[in-house]
C-alpha cells in the first residue's frame, strides 16, 4: 500500500534535452538525438527525491521496501512521463501540435526544459550557443502549455453546463467534470477566485471568462518549474539571470541533463563513485578509463561542479516535490519501538503526501479499513498519542492502532 502516486511531467520546446534529463533521472534507455521530434510517444519511469534519512538521527539502518537509501539519504520515488516536444504555434497544429499533451493530463507538476545556452532555433534546429534567447522560448511554450489547457476545459465545458441542472453543487460538479486532469475542488475554487469570476453564475460566463479561468487553473493545478539545461555552456549563465528576472528565482534550476545522465552511467558501470546531488565524484580507477572518458569527466568537473556547484538534476526535483508540490515525508510503522514492519523491517516505506494530510488520511492511505477502522496514532520518537486530527509533521515516525480485525 501506498499513498497517491505524484506524476512528474517533463515539457519543452522540441530538442532541448527532455529526454536527456528524463534519462538522468530514471536511468531508463529513451532515443535521444541533436534534432527535432526524436522523441514521440511518451516515456514513463521513475525517478527519486533525496531526503535526509530519519534512520541516521535515530541510530539504526533502513531496510527501504521502494527507492533505496545511501550514505544517510534516502531515496524516495516518483513517477515521470517525458512527452514529444511543443513549438511555438503548436496550438495551431504546428510541430506536432499539443494533442499528445493530453499524455500529462494526470500530472501533478510540469517541468519545463529551457535549452539556456540558446543553441535551438525556434523549431528545434540546432544552432551556435547564443543566438536564440531562452526568456523568449519559455514564454512563448508556457504560452503553448496555456493553450493545451484552453483547449482542454474548452472541449468538457458544454458538457458541464448541460449536467447543472441535476445538482446543487455545481463546484464538486466541475471538479468532477475536471477530474480527468487531476483536478480537484480546491485548484476550482482556487482559479476562480484568482479571475474574481466567484460570483458570476457558471451559465453566464463568456468565452473569455472560461478562457481566463483555464489559464489560472493550469497555473494552479499544474504549476511549471524550469531546468535551465546546458549550463555547461557559457551563455547559459547571464541567460539564467535573466530567467530567474522573469519567472522567480524558486522556479527556475540551473541544470545539465547531460552531466547527469553521464556521471550516472558511469557510476552505474563502475568507472566513479557518484551520488545523485553531489556536488563532487570520486574515480574509482584512472587506468579503467578511456582517453575520451576521462575528456567527459574533466569537461564536466570543469563546466559544471566547479562553477555550479551541482548539475542541478537532483535539486530540480527535490524542488518540483518539496516546495511547488508541498509534499513531506513521514514513516508509517508497525513496531513503535524498533521502528519496523512486522517482518522486521526498519523504516520499510518513506510516503511522499501532502501538508497538511492528517494521521487518519494517512491510515487510508495504508490501506482503507486502517483508515476505518482507526484508534489513534502514535508519534515513534516520543510515544505519544496522536488523534485523528494530527497534520502529520515532515520525517514523523507513526504507527497507526485500529480496531483489531475480527
Ligand atoms: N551541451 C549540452 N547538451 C545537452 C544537455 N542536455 C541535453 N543535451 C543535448 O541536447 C540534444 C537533444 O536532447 P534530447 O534529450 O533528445 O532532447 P528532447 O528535448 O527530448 O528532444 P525531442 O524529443 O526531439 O523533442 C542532444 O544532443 C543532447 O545531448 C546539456 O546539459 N548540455
Ligand atoms: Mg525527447
Amino acid at each position: 500500500m501506498s499513498p497517491p502516486e505524484k506524476l512528474i511531467g517533463i515539457i519543452g520546446k522540441t530538442n532541448v534535452g527532455k529526454s536527456t534529463l528524463f534519462a538522468a533521472l530514471t536511468l531508463a534507455s529513451v532515443p535521444i538525438a541533436n534534432h527535432p521530434f526524436t522523441t514521440i510517444k511518451p516515456n514513463i519511469g521513475i525517478g527519486y527525491v533525496k531526503k535526509k534519512c530519519v534512520h541516521v538521527e535515530l541510530g539504526t539502518r533502513c531496510n527501504p521496501r521502494t527507492g533505496y537509501c545511501i550514505k544517510g539519504y534516502r531515496f524516495i520515488p516518483v513517477k515521470i512521463i517525458d512527452v514529444a516536444g511543443l513549438i511555438p504555434g503548436a496550438s495551431k497544429g504546428r510541430g506536432l501540435g499539443n494533442k499528445f499533451m493530453d499524455d500529462l493530463r494526470q500530472a501533478d507538476v510540469l517541468i519545463h526544459v529551457v535549452d539556456a545556452a540558446g543553441s535551438t532555433s525556434p523549431e528545434g534546429n540546432p544552432v551556435a550557443p547564443g543566438t536564440y534567447d531562452p526568456v523568449e522560448e519559455a514564454i512563448l511554450i508556457q504560452k503553448e502549455v496555456d493553450e493545451w489547457f484552453v483547449s482542454v476545459i474548452n472541449r468538457v465545458w458544454e458538457r458541464f453546463i448541460k449536467k447543472l441542472y441535476t445538482t446543487k453543487n455545481p463546484l464538486d460538479l466541475l471538479a468532477q467534470t475536471l477530474s480527468g486532469l487531476s483536478i480537484k475542488k480546491n485548484h476550482v475554487v482556487e482559479a476562480i477566485r484568482k479571475c474574481g469570476l466567484e460570483d458570476k453564475k457558471f451559465n453566464a460566463w463568456s468565452s473569455e471568462d472560461i478562457r481566463k479561468f483555464a489559464i489560472q487553473l493550469r497555473h494552479v493545478a499544474k504549476p511549471i518549474i524550469i531546468a535551465a539545461n546546458k549550463i555547461d555552456l557559457s551563455p547559459a549563465e547571464h541567460n539564467i539571470d535573466r530567467l530567474i528576472d522573469v519567472f522567480g528565482k524558486e522556479k527556475v534550476v540551473p541544470v545539465s541533463a547531460l552531466a547527469e545522465l553521464a556521471l550516472k552511467k558511469a557510476a552505474l558501470s563502475n568507472l566513479i563513485e557518484y551520488i545523485p546531488g553531489e556536488p563532487s565524484f570520486k574515480i574509482s580507477d584512472y587506468t579503467k578509463l578511456t582517453a575520451s572518458q576521462k575528456r567527459g569527466l574533466k569537461y564536466i568537473e570543469n563546466k559544471v561542479l566547479a562553477k555550479w556547484g551541482t548539475t542541478g538534476v537532483q535539486e530540480l526535483l527535490n524542488r518540483a516535490v518539496f516546495n511547488i508540490l508541498n509534499l513531506i515525508v513521514v514513516y508509517p510503522v508497525e513496531d513503535h519501538h524498533r521502528y519496523t514492519d512486522h517482518h522486521g523491517n526498519v523504516l520499510p516505506d518513506a510516503y511522499l503526501v501532502p501538508k497538511g494530510t492528517t494521521a487518519r488520511e494517512l491510515a487510508y492511505m495504508i490501506h482503507t479499513d486502517l483508515g476505518r477502522t482507526f484508534l489513534y496514532a502514535i508519534n515513534a520518537r516520543t510515544g505519544e498519542r496522536l488523534g485523528e486530527n494530527y497534520e502529520l509533521q515532515d520525517n514523523d515516525i507513526v504507527k497507526i492502532v485500529a480496531v483489531a480485525a475480527h
